[in-house]
């Protein structure tokens, strides 16, 4: 081991939306998160393990940080300021427009924080090069001192940039994890994250935010040859319900087929899904209902 090996945790912080998931995934090689164009789709914080012959890399996807009305906000707000105090470094997103009036909020709060900061500027994919320099530019007046990298999580452009710069900044200390570990959730919790990945794909409106999933069974008994898996997907209303089903069973078929070869890459066995959808009535609202879909400290 080199003599100044580092290692800690990196917090992936921003608005939903910004690309946080997407840039986790492209970080550790591996599909770990789940995302989507739909904003809140994080909504527990997540590992992501890289190993580097100098370091250890302990990447944190957090849920995006909004406006904490409801009771599931508040818990997605505690979530991404829990993965806050556990960071060496923040990595603050942001998407490849001007600073706005919630940046503006933010920033005192932000400069505040006692540790290193660095800024991405995602997506720039999306960008024409000439709008890039005066976006970096307002970021840097924003955050001197900070080190400011455009990047796009969806390419990988400017990712060996910004992994570059969070060693530079992470403290030496050992490996704080095997080097053949790559989270520390089971593959419960990403099994149910992969079914509820394909109910947002399906859906729109307030469906994506109405559903959880929860995974009551996962037998491997016969792993690799196959792993049984029940899971359901909790609504908040009956039409809710109608809607996932779909036209004799249409909808629901199509997201237990994609979710399953998912699983299946996850897992890297057969694996035999069964999907219920079931309505828990205002879950979001119910501090008990969050607490037993583990969305609660
Ligand atoms: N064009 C482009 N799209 C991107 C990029 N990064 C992420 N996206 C898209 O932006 C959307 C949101 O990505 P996520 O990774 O789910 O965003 P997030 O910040 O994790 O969102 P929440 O979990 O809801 O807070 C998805 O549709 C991604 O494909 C990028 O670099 N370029
Ligand atoms: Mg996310």
């Amino acid at each position: 081991m080199p003599e100044e090996f580092k290692c800690g945790y990196i917090a992936l912080m921003g608005f939903p939306n910004v690309g946080k998931s997407t840039l986790l995934n492209r970080l550790v090689g591996e599909k770990l998160a789940i995302t989507s164009p739909k904003p809140q789709t994080t909504r527990q914080r997540l590992l992501g393990i890289v190993n580097r012959p100098e370091a250890q890399l302990l990447f944190l996807d957090t849920p995006g940080v909004l406006d904490p009305k409801g009771a599931l906000n508040a818990s997605l707000v505690a979530a991404a300021l829990k993965a806050l105090a556990e960071a060496d470094l923040v990595v603050w997103l942001v998407e490849p427009r001007p600073p706005a009036a919630d940046d503006r909020v933010l920033l005192p709060q932000l400069r505040r924080l006692d540790r290193p900061l660095i800024m991405v500027i995602n997506k720039i994919d999306t960008v024409a090069k000439p709008r890039l320099l005066p976006l970096i530019s307002a970021y840097h007046e924003m955050f001197p001192g900070a080190p400011i990298i455009p990047l796009s999580a969806l390419l990988g452009d400017g990712v060996a940039e910004l992994m570059a710069e969070i060693v530079k900044l992470l403290p030496a200390s050992p490996p704080l994890y095997p080097p053949d570990q790559e989270t520390d959730s089971t593959e419960r919790f990403l099994t149910a994250e992969l079914i509820r990945e394909r109910v947002l794909h399906h859906t729109s409106e307030e469906i994506p935010h109405a559903v959880a999933v929860q995974v009551e069974e996962f037998d491997e008994s016969r792993r690799p040859h196959l792993v049984r898996i029940r899971a359901v997907i909790f609504v908040e209303r009956n039409s809710q319900k109608g809607i996932l089903i779909g036209k004799q069973g249409r909808m629901l078929k199509a997201i237990g087929a994609e979710a399953r070869g998912e699983i299946e890459a996850l897992l890297g066995a057969k694996v035999f899904l069964e999907l219920w959808v079931k309505v828990w009535k205002n879950w979001r609202k119910d501090p008990k209902a969050l607490r037993a879909l583990g969305l609660q400290g």
